[in-house]
């Protein structure tokens, strides 16, 4: 998969030399490309805002550079990546869009400071290529390059070869619409709390039952609208018992 990212913080991004997206990078399961906006600015200072039209506080990120920008990383002659843009007026990043994302063979980041970007370069964007805005929950962050992160860790791990064991991927929280079951090691007696004596019986048919109920008990209690989201096929007799 290949990734580019355009922000006016490209130091933002150091993290991903490290630990499992690193070696993705290494060995080329991602190829990964860190650009700073302002390589697209032609005047002394750089400059990347301006003020909003309308009024109202903080500055914009103005038109022009991002689009040259875009029609640097997006050149008409090569098959379009797919524009990401996050903004906490995205729409929600989920695991389903995790996936969706690590099926793609380019994705393109553009990170917004201050109050965001002149809008027109999403709708021109638009007309070249698919363009997501992408929020990761109702808060406000400074500016989009957390949010990378954040959604790059997401679907980096996804790809064919990334995770040590992909059987991880299959039993994880939300890899099934629920929450995972709680997990523990040795010791099994450790300051007064004990293993759960199932996780010791050695019964994997009930070890597995105890996972299933366990992680529906938990979404109940903290997630009551993933498990209302749930496909009713999803839960069986045995969960609907539970
Ligand atoms: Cl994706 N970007 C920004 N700037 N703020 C956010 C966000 C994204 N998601 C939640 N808040």
């Amino acid at each position: 998969m290949r990734v580019d990212v355009v922000s006016i913080f490209p130091e933002y991004f150091a993290p991903l030399d490290l630990s499992l997206i690193g070696r993705a990078r290494a060995n080329g399961v991602l190829q990964l490309a860190v650009h700073d906006l302002r390589t697209w600015t032609h005047d002394v200072h750089r400059t990347v805002d301006d003020t909003p039209y309308g009024g109202g506080p903080g500055m914009v990120m103005r038109p022009e550079p991002w689009g040259e920008a875009l029609d640097a990383l997006a050149p008409l002659d090569a098959p379009p990546p797919r524009l990401l843009v996050p903004s906490p007026a995205g729409a929600p990043f989920t695991q389903a869009m995790a996936y969706e994302l690590a099926a793609e063979s380019h994705l393109l980041f553009a990170c917004g400071r201050y109050e965001g970007i002149d809008q027109r370069v999403l709708a021109h964007a638009a007309t070249r290529m698919p363009v997501t805005e992408v929020s990761l929950g109702d808060y406000v962050l400074f500016g989009g390059e957390v949010a990378v992160l954040v959604m790059l860790e997401a679907v980096t791990r996804l790809l064919p070869g990334v995770l040590g064991n992909a059987g991880s991927l299959d039993e994880e929280s939300h890899a099934h619409g629920l929450l995972e079951a709680p997990i523990y090691t040795k010791p099994p007696s450790w300051r007064g709390h004990d293993v759960p004596e199932v996780l010791r019986s050695g019964d994997h048919g009930k070890i597995a039952r105890w996972r299933r109920e366990e992680g529906l008990l938990r979404t109940a209690a903290r997630r009551p609208d993933l498990l209302a989201a749930l496909p009713p096929d999803r839960l069986d007799k045995r969960d609907i018992a539970a």
